[in-house]
């Protein structure tokens, strides 16, 4: 098989990019390992940003999404039992949308099948080979047998665990990592969602409530590394998001049936450079972030907007000049997002190993942030705008 750009993994960035390319009449195929229903499946992010929100658009790939997803204007952050809240749209002009990462993904693959578009399931790429040359191979398995993928580009869109990154030369690359020794045991229940997205620092520890329609809620509860989600009972799960919500009366969260449970560890990652000759690495393959900003997709979906742009500038003209700036710009922009993820971490959560000084100061931020507008604003224009490339398709 022989093609213009070979995408290993069908993830927000793989997909994406492949539809951007097709926009541009570029050709691709996407190998992804796991199987489709697995892909679908697969519960993580809820929140696209306004970048994420057009683009989609633009591909034009929305209509699901603007009957389905909700639009959410306001970002809630309690603490001593009291609520910031953020008003979007008035401190920042945008808003965000509430619409499943899995949602997203089962539309762009609908819409790539139904075209005819190569899109190969259960195809594990085992190695990368030329990147160095006009004429990169993926070797892949499918169905027991090995096979190869030709193209003039390889995208490695596959993940903290793909094959991509593991292809760089390990001497280039410079790698930045913090672990977190907590981490989110996220759950979906089927109970009316609080109004807005919000988020607690309690002396228990840090809660979120988001949702994903107006009858599931998506709710997360800080829990150590090691929790087993299932260890946790229903009612010990209410109990806790009450309590560390502040709804001691149990009046304002309402609960439901919980049907399904995950456990998310929480790091920051980057790694750089983001490519080397005709290998080009983007989304959670060279940069995970905390998921307290919600930014995850939304930069792996800015990092393929970047890319394609630049593979359009080099089949158009023969230019490689945006190719080989690529790196550059979205390392740039992924610290960026680092350091707001990081902070936002940071100032939500408990740390074993904050002494009551660094617990004082943690208040003392959040009490801040409470009385300053421009503070608000700072943090509403950051997680709204942080992926925002205007001039970018
Ligand atoms: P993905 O989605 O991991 O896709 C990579 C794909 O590559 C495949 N693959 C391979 N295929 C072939 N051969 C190989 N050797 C392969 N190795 C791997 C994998 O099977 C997979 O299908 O990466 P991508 O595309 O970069 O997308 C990144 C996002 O998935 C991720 O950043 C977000 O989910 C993070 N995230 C959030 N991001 C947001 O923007 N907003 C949010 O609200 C948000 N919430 C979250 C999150 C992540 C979470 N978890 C579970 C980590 C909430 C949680 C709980
Ligand atoms: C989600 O709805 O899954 C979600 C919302 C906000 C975050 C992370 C995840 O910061």
């Amino acid at each position: 098989m022989r093609t213009q750009v070979g995408i290993i993994g069908a993830g927000p960035a793989g997909l994406f990019l492949s539809h951007l390319l097709k926009a541009q009449g570029i050709e691709s195929v996407i190998l992804e390992a796991r199987s489709r229903p697995y892909v679908e499946g697969r519960v993580r992010a809820g929140v696209l940003e306004p970048g994420t929100i057009e683009t989609l658009g633009r591909l034009g790939l929305d209509a699901r999404m603007r009957r389905e997803g909700l639009v959410d204007e306001g970002l809630d952050m309690r603490f001593r039992g009291r609520t910031i809240h953020l008003d979007l749209p008035g401190l920042t002009g945008k808003s965000v949308m509430i619409y499943g990462q899995q949602e997203v993904v089962k539309d762009l693959i609908a819409a790539r099948v139904e075209a005819g578009d190569p899109l190969v399931f259960e195809a594990q790429v085992t190695r990368i080979e030329g990147i160095e040359t006009d004429r990169p191979r993926i070797h892949y398995t499918e169905g027991g047998t090995d096979k190869v993928l030709e193209c003039d580009f390889v995208a490695g869109c596959d993940g903290y665990h793909g094959a991509g990154r593991a292809t760089m030369p390990q001497d280039i690359l410079q790698v930045f990592e913090q672990v977190y020794d907590f981490a989110w045991l996220g759950v979906l229940a089927r109970a009316r969602p609080m109004p807005d997205m919000t988020y607690t620092n309690s002396d228990r520890g840090f809660a979120l409530c988001s949702r994903r329609s107006m009858q599931v809620s998506r709710l997360y509860l800080q829990v150590p590394a090691d929790t087993d989600p299932n260890s946790w009972s229903d009612d010990r799960f209410w109990d806790e998001l009450h309590a560390r919500m502040f709804d001691e009366g149990r009046t304002e969260i309402e609960e439901g049936e919980i049907f399904q449970r995950d456990l998310a560890k929480l790091r920051a990652f980057v790694a750089a450079p983001m490519q080397h000759g005709r290998l080009f690495l983007a989304g959670d393959a060279v940069h995970i972030v905390p998921p307290a900003g919600a930014k995850g997709l939304n930069m792996a979906v800015a990092d393929v907007r970047v890319l394609s742009r630049a593979l359009t500038e080099f089949y158009r003209t023969g230019s490689r000049a945006e190719l080989e700036g690529y790196s550059t710009l979205c390392v740039e922009r992924a610290w960026r997002v680092v350091r707001f993820s990081s902070t936002l971490t940071g100032l939500l959560h408990k740390f074993g190993h904050h002494t009551p000084m660094q617990r004082n100061l943690q208040l003392a931020e959040l009490e801040y942030i409470a009385g300053s507008r421009n503070a608000q604003a700072s943090i509403a224009e950051q997680y709204v705008m942080l992926n925002y490339l205007p001039d970018y398709p």
